[in-house]
């Protein structure tokens, strides 16, 4: 909660367009920690000088939580007449131009339930300062366009935090005599104050000497609580494939002598990219077969290659303002999806990667981008920055890097990171600057696509297509329009290719285009409202597959015939646009059932052969890599089914899609047995890409065989969830019994008997169960009363109130409101110990308007009972007061 004095119901509003540098640089920064679980006392000098840049006089620090003991200017004790406190900043007028300041505060770790700052989680201590943590530990200019040198001395008890860690390299350590030891640590890199960290704990680690492509040895760490040593390969191995990766990828060398990962199993988000120690939410290091899920270990490659890449792309060039994220982040989606594809390395895994990208954003991107808390890429303002980690900074951010690359080519994109360092290597700069260094670096101009980071909303691209059989032309006709009104048009790239009725790719020629002879994909730029594409020497009616590679975040509306999208679904040889037709196809029958039953006609629902057909021959073509062929035959969410309707009923659209895919169940029996049986991984686990394909394929096998069980059926699911030897497929079996509806009491149990002292798994334990359509509130509420489940660990609390409202939209929706009323109840509670998970389940509720009236009135009587109360976060209150706006 702010400390601020201002009245709570009309939180301040921070814009862009406000920004002003800061008035005093920081060189260095002494910072001294008695650490205390009741009483952290922190001693802080700071050297600092009058910006010549700077607009304004006076000193401003930042603080939160924090009790003032005293504070010294070059020397002298600042009395109370000296400087001032309002809110959260600290102002000293008149200072002079040189100035050393030592502050001595105090804070309270244990009773830090908000997890940012510094806080205690199962004993021992951990820091999470970004974005503006670091205010809740020491007075500072707490932004990021002020960097410093730190140097830290640690102290603490031995025998309960015998670990003590910090940025950068350790310089000293020792013992203090009365039982406890201190440890210095020092970054020889300026960073921001969001940088900053430390841990001082009981953990261990696995440790290993890495030299790096130039002969340079660096040491990495893993650290973990004892009892999880035997979780962290694959964490370790990440990290080495990722200092590999972006050495040979961009030139980037790690420039530490030494770099830690500390897991903590209570933290707010994935992992944080402290300058040389990374701290980590547990989910995201610790993995074996046993415990952790391919989806796990995929997710674990990605963060650590994630956080590892900021290490460059945010912390040697981090960002001028909070309103700039998107130039780390953004940025740093882009690294590790491309980091992810190259580890895979081939073709079709590349695509399956580039399919998952693209169903995040569909489903959770273009929503945000439609709903009250639409924002571009980089926003205009906010109220708390904590509420714009979103998927619009970080995978539309991605998207808008990833357009840069499509433009300029992966070499043109090289030419402009190796710029952009060369440039602003030690800098707090603009999305701007990124944008400059990559038109400079391509002597390309690329003033219009600014409007990807100004214009909020998802542009709809409307193509039209018109052949001439005499002149042999194709014309692809592409117009762009945009919700907004007053948005000027994008620069809009959009891969294009041309399938002959034998379903071969055409070589193209557009007119007036570079492209290379015999090429069958060509990128047109869109950048006008309206424009016409033609391709020339055409011999017959040819389908367009437009969009390939999804190469730019948009909707795109063309009027496919289902033959057009079966043959695209057969031939295309894009695998996004062939995935991308499959669902096209999904969508319509979906959409035309959920009418159906909404209208409630007698009329039985019923699915064409003509569909069941092109699923059947995809799902057993084995030329086609397993893992696609389960995303191909993964029918489109109710998400994101409802994000096609005007009136949202969530009711019928789980009808019909539940009819559909026990159709499928049904109708592909054989089929679905059969690949069941061909895709098992026997031997010894690996997270490898193809095996993970085959056990995901194996498992949607599976949970369409158990829509309506049978004997055979439930056995197979029955023998799985008892004898598999790893969690992807015991995990699977179980999911798809307790979906299927019968009796999996005993089977959920004995799940949580074997794994009741491994939290990761707890998670799944509940998270499954509040994804299943036959939880409703008061089977949640029982959950909630189980000894295992508790509401100030943000993992526990995801995994079941999150799951609840965000994966069983058929129950959060249930008509009498009572789901509308949990949440209410929830969001309140949790503001209380923790705003920022207090917000994002917030969220939970911005589509509300989409609903019909009775639903809507529901929601929107839980929304004013949240805005009611007197005590809220400026985290809720800026969620709760925008689904509410106009
Ligand atoms: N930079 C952090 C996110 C911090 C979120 C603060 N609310 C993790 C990441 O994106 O790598
Ligand atoms: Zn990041």
């Amino acid at each position: 909660m702010r400390t601020d004095s201002s009245p709570l119901s009309s939180p301040l509003t921070i814009y862009r367009k406000d920004y002003t540098p800061p008035a005093f640089l920081v060189d260095t920064v002494e910072l001294g920690f008695d650490l205390d679980p009741h009483r952290t006392i922190v001693a802080n000098r700071i050297t600092m000088q009058r910006n010549p840049d700077g607009t304004n006089c006076d000193i401003v620090l930042h603080g939160e939580e924090i009790e003032l003991v005293q504070l010294r200017m070059n020397g002298k004790v600042l009395q109370a007449g000296e400087y001032s406190i309002e809110g959260v900043l600290l102002t000293i007028k008149n200072a002079p131009d040189q100035v050393v300041l030592e502050i001595e505060t105090v804070c309270v770790p244990v009773e830090n339930t908000t997890l940012s700052g510094l806080y205690v989680s199962n004993g021992n201590f951990f820091t999470q300062c970004e974005a503006e943590g670091f205010r809740r530990i020491t007075y500072f200019p707490d932004r990021p366009d002020v960097m410093a040198k730190y140097t830290v001395m640690l102290r603490a008890d031995k025998a309960t935090y015998p670990v003590l860690l910090s940025n950068g390299n350790l310089i000293e350590e020792g013992d203090l005599g009365d039982g406890r030891h201190y440890a210095k640590w020092e970054d020889p890199f300026k960073k921001p104050s969001y940088l900053f960290a430390l841990v001082a704990a009981k953990l261990v680690c696995q440790e290993e000497t890495y030299t790096l492509n130039s002969g340079r040895d660096v040491l990495l760490q893993v650290w973990v609580e004892d009892g999880n040593l035997d979780k962290t390969d694959y964490a370790m191995q990440s990290l080495k494939n990722s200092i590999r990766w972006d050495e040979e990828r961009f030139g980037l060398e790690l420039d530490l002598d030494r770099f830690m990962i500390v897991a903590v199993g209570d933290f707010n988000m994935g992992a944080m990219e402290n300058k040389g120690l990374n701290i980590f939410n547990t989910k995201f290091v610790l993995a074996n077969p046993r415990v952790a899920t391919d989806i796990d270990y995929a997710g674990i490659e990605a963060v650590v290659g994630h956080e590892y890449f900021h290490n460059w792309t945010g912390n040697r060039v981090t960002c001028r303002d909070w309103f700039q994220l998107s130039l780390k982040e953004g940025l740093t989606v882009f690294r590790d999806q491309e980091f992810s594809a190259d580890m895979i390395g081939s073709d079709s895994g590349r695509a399956v990667t580039r399919i998952d990208q693209v169903r995040t954003l569909r489903q959770a991107q273009f929503p945000e981008d439609a709903g009250p808390m639409s924002h571009p890429v980089r926003p205009d303002s906010f109220v708390e920055i904590n509420n714009f980690y979103t998927v619009t900074v970080y995978e539309k951010g991605a998207e808008v890097v990833r357009m840069y690359q499509t433009l300029v080519g992966r070499d043109g994109f090289r030419k402009g990171m190796d710029l952009y360092f060369e440039r602003h290597d030690g800098q707090a700069v603009t999305c701007d600057d990124f944008r400059a260094a990559m038109a400079d670096a391509n002597g390309r101009d690329l003033r219009q696509f600014e409007r990807w980071y100004s214009q909020a909303g998802t542009p709809v691209v409307t193509a039209r297509t018109r052949y001439d059989a005499v002149k042999r032309n194709f014309d692809i006709i592409l117009s762009q329009r945009s919700n907004h009104p007053d948005q000027l048009p994008f620069h809009i790239p959009v891969a294009v290719g041309l399938l002959g009725e034998d379903g071969r790719a055409l070589p193209l020629t557009l007119d007036g285009g570079t492209q290379e002879q015999g090429a069958t994909t060509v990128v047109l730029e869109l950048t006008e409202q309206e424009q016409i594409f033609r391709f020339r020497n055409i011999d017959e009616r040819p389908t367009p597959s437009i969009l390939r590679d999804f190469s730019a975040p948009v909707i795109l509306e063309y009027d496919y015939t289902d033959d057009e999208l079966l043959h695209l679904f057969r031939h295309d040889s894009d695998p996004v646009n062939r995935w991308e037709a499959g669902q096209r196809l999904a969508m319509a029958r979906l959409l035309k059932l959920t009418a159906q039953v909404a209208a409630k006609q007698d009329k039985p629902l019923k699915l064409d052969t003509t569909f069941l057909d092109a699923q059947r021959a995809l799902l057993i073509d084995d030329t086609l890599d397993p893992a696609f062929r389960e995303l191909a035959l993964i029918l489109p969410s109710e998400g994101i089914i409802a994000e096609q309707m005007d009136v949202v009923d969530p009711h019928a659209i789980h009808t019909a899609r539940q009819f559909m895919r026990r159709t499928i169940g049904t109708e592909l029996r054989a089929e679905l047995l059969a690949q069941y049986h061909a895709n098992q991984t026997p031997g010894e686990y690996s997270p490898d890409a193809l095996s993970a394909g085959k056990r995901a394929l194996k498992n949607l096998c599976l949970s369409y065989l158990l829509v309506t069980p049978d004997a055979v059926t439930l056995s197979l699911a029955q023998h799985q969830c008892e004898q598999a030897g790893n969690m992807t497929d015991r995990f699977a079996a179980l999911v798809a019994l307790i979906h299927s509806g019968v009796d999996a009491s005993a089977y959920l149990q004995r799940f949580y008997d074997d794994f009741s002292s491994e939290a990761l798994v707890i998670d799944k334990w509940f998270a499954m169960q509040a994804a299943t359509p036959a939880t409703d509130v008061a089977a949640v509420r029982k959950l909630m009363a189980h000894p295992a489940f508790t509401l100030k660990n943000p993992n526990r609390a995801r995994s079941l109130l999150f799951n609840f409202t965000n994966a069983n939209p058929s129950q959060f929706h249930a008509a009498d409101g009572s789901a509308y009323a949990f949440w209410a109840e929830h969001v309140i509670k949790l503001d209380a110990i923790n705003p920022q998970v207090a917000a994002r389940f917030a969220r939970s509720m911005d589509r509300w308007r989409r609903y019909a009236p009775a639903l809507q009135a529901k929601m929107k009587a839980a929304l004013e009972q949240v805005a009611a109360q007197t005590k809220l976060s400026n985290d809720v209150l800026e969620v709760i007061t925008k689904a509410l706006a106009n």
